[in-house]
């Protein structure tokens, strides 16, 4: 079977300096995991919001995915169909696969929303005379789901017996806190984000995506 070399699109100059935060990462990462190569088209902030780039992304967002006459938008997606057409990211019995795409879900329905939710607190409503005790009850809540997934995954070393998109999703989302302090309290969380990013796959994308960043910061 010939395959089309896919292209993603992703931030030509990133808000989050260089931390691989930005989400065309999770989708680097996944292409990365199962060995297939892929070309970067760089969108400005003006152009991700014109109709050519809507076209794309209805919501005028990154990360895009583009192969052949397929187009997708949202992460969760474009990773699941990379998963479904490679070896690497999804165990081969079907409850298994099952069980991995449901940590995907858990990742981004779950987890990511309460921890997204306190950063858009702190970059919109950090001056506002109420927003110390909105960020006390954000914190307990992001609190509540690390300390659940935290006894979850209890020693083990991925959420459910091999490494997956599960556990992929899972890191990337988790790695949004990395400024907030919050992980300190939770070892073993602390120790599988840094067994994820011991990866290889992840390694290279996280330099090829803060490559983009320096090259971009270079040219003032
Ligand atoms: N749920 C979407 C979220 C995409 C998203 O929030 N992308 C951010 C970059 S990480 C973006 O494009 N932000 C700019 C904007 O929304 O204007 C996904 O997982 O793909």
């Amino acid at each position: 079977m010939s395959q089309t070399t896919p292209t993603i699109t992703a931030f030509q100059s990133s808000p989050d300096r260089g931390q691989g935060l930005a989400r065309d990462m999770r989708v680097r990462w996944a292409l990365e995991e199962v060995g297939l190569p892929y070309d970067v088209r760089l969108v400005s902030f003006s152009e991700m919001k014109q109709p050519a780039h809507r076209k794309l992304h209805p919501f005028g967002q990154i990360p895009t995915y583009e192969e052949g006459d397929l187009t997708l938008f949202e992460t969760g997606a474009i990773i699941l169909h990379i998963a479904e057409r490679h070896a690497g990211l999804l165990p081969a019995d079907a409850n298994g696969r099952a069980r991995a795409i449901a940590w995907m879900f858990a990742s981004l329905n779950t987890v990511e929303p309460p921890i997204v939710e306190l950063s858009m607190a702190f970059i919109l409503e950090r001056n506002k005379s109420w927003y110390e005790e909105r960020r006390t009850m954000l914190v307990d809540r992001v609190r509540t789901r690390l300390e659940d997934l935290s006894n979850r995954l209890g020693n083990a070393d991925w959420l459910d017996g091999a490494f997956s998109l599960g556990d992929l999703m899972m890191v990337t989302v988790l790695r949004r806190l990395n400024s907030s302090g919050l992980l300190n309290d939770y070892p073993s969380l602390c120790a599988y984000i840094a067994r994820a990013e011991a990866r290889p796959a992840y390694r290279r994308a996280f330099d090829d995506q803060l490559a983009v960043f320096t090259a971009s910061s270079s040219q003032g």
